[in-house]
Formats: structure tokens, sequence, C-alpha cells
């Protein structure tokens, strides 16, 4: 196991467990709002507002949140080998709280709000920072809005160099509660499979991408991933 270079892709599904709502279950975020209506640029310049109190929202519910047996699990399987690359399409903090902090978040992340004139990201999570009004950057001589430092459909996500190149150099390839739904995210399997690494999904029921997996276990993250990866040690 040490030697062997590790990749994780996680998605929504991991973090159901700590009460955060995944996007296509049954009430997935984005039945309550069309995903047009608050997860593109255009829906960033024609209703901010709206966009603005979406994400606030959700970064308030980080307080009130904390990793499950999932997140411990892919903390303590880390120390195990020494190439180990966790991929993130999630916006929360639960991997960094269980104790993974070089996350890579290709989808950005809800902590941070990004300046839109300099692209300056800052973590700006005091309880003022959570406030229904729009936020302005301290990096310019005029303050500029901030933005969330979220990467919305159309855009690109980040750390795709990085990305691609711990996953074509992977022996073993693990995604865990996503719903294969989301591209390059979905995709990324088939990098895998193409470098030869051994492919794995954990996933609550059968995504649109299972049948690119070398090994399907169905099942709850909580309750199958710290077995998965005990036996993988
Ligand atoms: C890009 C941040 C190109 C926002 C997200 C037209 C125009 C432009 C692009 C496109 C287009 N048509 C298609 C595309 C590509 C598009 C795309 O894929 N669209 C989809 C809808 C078809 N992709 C993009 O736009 C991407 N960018 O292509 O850029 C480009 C090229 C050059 C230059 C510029 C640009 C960007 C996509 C990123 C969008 N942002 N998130 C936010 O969070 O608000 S995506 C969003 O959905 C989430 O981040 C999430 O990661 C992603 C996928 O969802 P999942 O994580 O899989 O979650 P989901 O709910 O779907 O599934 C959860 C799964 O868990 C389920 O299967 C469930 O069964 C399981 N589960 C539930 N409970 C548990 C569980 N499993 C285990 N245990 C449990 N307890």
């Amino acid at each position: 196991m040490a030697q062997q270079r590790v990749v994780v892709l996680t998605g929504a599904g991991i973090s159901a467990e700590s009460g955060l709502r995944t996007f296509r279950d049954g009430d997935g975020l984005w039945e309550e709002h069309r995903i047009e209506d608050v997860a593109t640029p255009q829906a960033w310049i024609a209703d901010p507002v709206l966009v603005w109190r979406f994400y606030q929202a959700r970064r308030r519910q980080l307080l009130e949140v904390k990793p499950n047996a999932a997140h411990q699990a892919l903390a303590t399987f880390a120390t195990k080998t020494d190439h180990f690359t966790l991929i993130t399409q999630n916006v929360d903090d639960l991997h960094e709280r269980a104790g993974n902090e070089s996350t890579i978040h290709m989808h950005g992340r809800l902590k941070t709000l990004r300046c839109e004139q300099s692209g300056r990201s800052e973590v700006r999570m005091e309880e003022a920072d959570f406030c229904d009004e729009f936020l302005y950057c301290q990096c310019c001589a005029v303050p500029q809005r901030l933005r969330h430092d979220i990467v919305w459909f159309g855009e690109m996500p980040m750390q795709m160099e990085a990305i691609h190149s711990a996953v074509e150099k992977s022996d073993l390839f693990i995604v865990v509660g996503s719903s294969g739904h989301v591209y390059p995210a979905a995709g990324l399997v088939n990098v895998a499979n193409a470098a030869g690494a051994t492919t794995i999904l954990v996933n609550l029921e059968a995504p649109m991408n299972a049948e690119n997996f070398d090994e399907v276990h169905l099942g709850k993250a909580g309750e199958l991933l710290p077995n998965i990866l005990e036996a993988l040690s």
C-alpha cells in the first residue's frame, strides 16, 4: 500500500451524512433553485442578490455541520500511503476539518470570497461575513464587490492540470458520493482507466457512469468507506 499512488474524488454524497444536502437526490439543492437561477455567471449578472443569498445561506450552514465517518476514514487512509491526492467537487470544508489539509477543490470553496477585479481570494468566515448585503474587497484602491469563490457552470474548474497529472499517474482511483453527472469531474474515471488504475466507486445508488468502474459498492459512504479503506490499507 505504502508505494501505491492513490487518488480519491468525492462528491456531494460524502457530505450527505453530515447533513449537507446533495444536488440531485430527492430534496436536492437544485430542486429548490433551478441550476440556471444560482450557479452560472449569467445568474450572477441577472440576479446577484439571489445568487449572493443562496451561497451565504450555504456558508452559514458550514458552522452547523461536522465531518462524518467517511471524511474521517479518508483522513486516516491518507496517512497510509506516500502518494495520496484528494480531489473534491464539494465546496464545503469537511475534508480539511477531518484532517485532509491539502484537498483540491475543483469546484471552489464556500469559505473564501473572490475579488472580481483582482481575482484574489480570501477566507471570509467571520460573523459579519455572512450578511445578506454584498461584501467588498480590501485589495483594490476602490473596494470592489466580492463574489463567491465557486466554479459555476460554464466556468473552468480549478487546478485541472494538477488533477490530470495525479489521475494519469494513479494506481488506485476511488470515487465517493458522486452522481457522475457533471463534467469534467465525471470523466476522470476514464483517465484513471486509461492509466491502468484500479477504479472503485462507493455510492448510495448506481450513478450514470457506474459501468466505468472495476468495483462498485452501493450504500452509505459513512457505513461502507471505513471498511473498504481498512481492507485496502
Ligand atoms: C466546464 C459548484 C468548460 C456550484 C458545481 C453547457 C455550457 C457550459 C458547460 C456545459 C454545458 N453543458 C454541459 C456542460 C458541462 C457542465 C456540466 O457538466 N453540466 C452538467 C449539468 C451536464 N460542466 C461545467 O460547466 C463545468 N465547467 O465544463 O467548463 C470550460 C472550458 C473552457 C473554458 C471555460 C469553461 C463546471 C462544472 C462545475 C459546476 N459547479 N458546483 C455549487 O456547489 O453551488 S457542480 C455541482 O454538481 C457540485 O459541485 C457537485 O460536485 C456537482 C456534481 O454533483 P455530485 O457531487 O455528483 O452530487 P449529486 O447530488 O449530483 O450526486 C450525489 C451522489 O451521492 C448521488 O449519486 C447519490 O446517490 C449519492 N449519495 C447520496 N447520499 C450518499 C451518497 N453516496 C454515498 N453515501 C451517501 N450517504
